[in-house]
């Protein structure tokens, strides 16, 4: 029997990096969409696709649509995880973000039913707690949705969309509803990669200081290998349906940045400078998935917990910035 294809947009970041090496120990063929950069832009992806077998990645761009592509790799799995994916630059460039984050799913969605392949292949969209926005905690599937930033009104349309496309055509279409999920591979400008990056420079005397916004917000926060081993179990239910994945565990930024200081050795507030650079035109307090349908469906739990996740994030940044200093 020939390999199941999968295909991922967003290959080449967090999310992408740990879906690609789970579904080749699954036994997937496993091809991915990257935008030219004439910076490189694969360090992620490096250790996973042998440089001589780069034909399965492919330069590709939610603005313009993947239709030729899915027509030619006629995949089994179209994992959307490619976006705009910070939520306060969703200020500065809304137009843009409502252009990949929104239009860029339309454009898969519709991709794959002008290609034949709405009963072929399964759609999955990365959609985000960010569309909770200003609606209290807990938060699960059947919450009122508030967003309050263009990223979460695009992350929203793209939510709905796949729904639409689910009912209207009889995709295969689901939304996993994620939390907030981190690594050692999380960009550097997501609030606690830039603490555990930054604190490790601290320590080694390489910095004075830290600035950050708003640290009374809350998050869910998990590790991004625990959140893509449900979104496998989200594409190979039985039947396309929504889900939130989440920890269900709160904190605020304040004590994330307490956890890794001390885990440091180090007082962070003798480090902390508050820069209004950092907080949002509107802020969103509080998101805490209530995960209980994942969790029975499809038995699905999280492995890492949140001490885990600090301390792995932290020992990572200290041997990069040990690396990159010289020291
Ligand atoms: O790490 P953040 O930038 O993540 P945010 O905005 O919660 O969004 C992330 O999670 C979403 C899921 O809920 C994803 F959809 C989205 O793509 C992204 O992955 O900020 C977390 C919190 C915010 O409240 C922010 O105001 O940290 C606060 N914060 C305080 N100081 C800061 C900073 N955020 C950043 N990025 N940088 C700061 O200096």
């Amino acid at each position: 029997m020939s390999r199941k294809v999968a295909l991922i947009t967003g290959i080449t970041g967090q999310d992408g990096s740990y879906i690609s090496e789970l579904l080749l120990d699954r036994g997937y063929e496993v091809h991915g969409i990257i935008r030219r950069s004439s910076t490189p832009n694969t360090s992620r992806i490096d250790h996973i696709f042998d440089p001589e077998k780069y034909d399965y990645i492919h330069y590709g761009d939610l603005s313009t649509g993947i239709t030729n592509l899915l027509y030619e790799l006629q995949p089994d799995m179209v994992v959307n995880l490619g976006a705009q994916s910070h939520v306060r630059i969703s200020f500065d460039v809304p137009e843009y973000t409502i252009d990949i984050n929104a239009l860029g799913p339309l454009r898969i969605l519709e991709g794959i039913r002008q290609a034949g392949l709405t009963k072929k292949t399964r759609y999955y969209q990365a959609s985000s707690s960010e569309m909770f926005g200003l609606t209290p905690p807990p938060q699960n599937e059947n919450t009122i949705m508030r967003p309050a930033s263009p990223y979460g009104v695009a992350k929203l349309a793209a939510f709905h969309l796949t729904r639409i496309y689910r009912e209207g055509y009889g995709m295969f279409a689901s939304n996993g509803i994620l939390f907030n999920h981190e690594s050692p591979r999380r960009g550097v400008n997501f609030v606690t990669r830039k603490i555990t990056r930054l604190s490790c420079q601290i320590k080694l005397g390489l910095l004075n200081h830290i600035s950050l916004g708003n640290l009374e917000a809350k998050r869910d926060w998990s590790h991004s290998r625990d959140l893509m081993r449900c979104v496998i179990k989200i594409m190979e239910h039985y039947e396309p349906e929504d889900f939130v994945v989440s920890s269900q565990e709160m904190h605020t930024v304040r004590e994330f940045a307490e956890s890794v200081f001390s885990y440091l050795d180090l007082d962070f507030y003798q480090y902390l400078k508050v820069d209004d650079r950092y907080t949002r035109p509107i802020e969103v307090p509080a998101l805490c998935g209530d995960s209980t349908k994942a969790r029975t469906v499809l038995g699905w739990e999280p492995e890492i917990t949140f001490e885990q996740l600090v301390k792995e994030m932290v020992d990572s940044d200290m041997k990069l910035a040990i690396k990159e200093s010289g020291i």
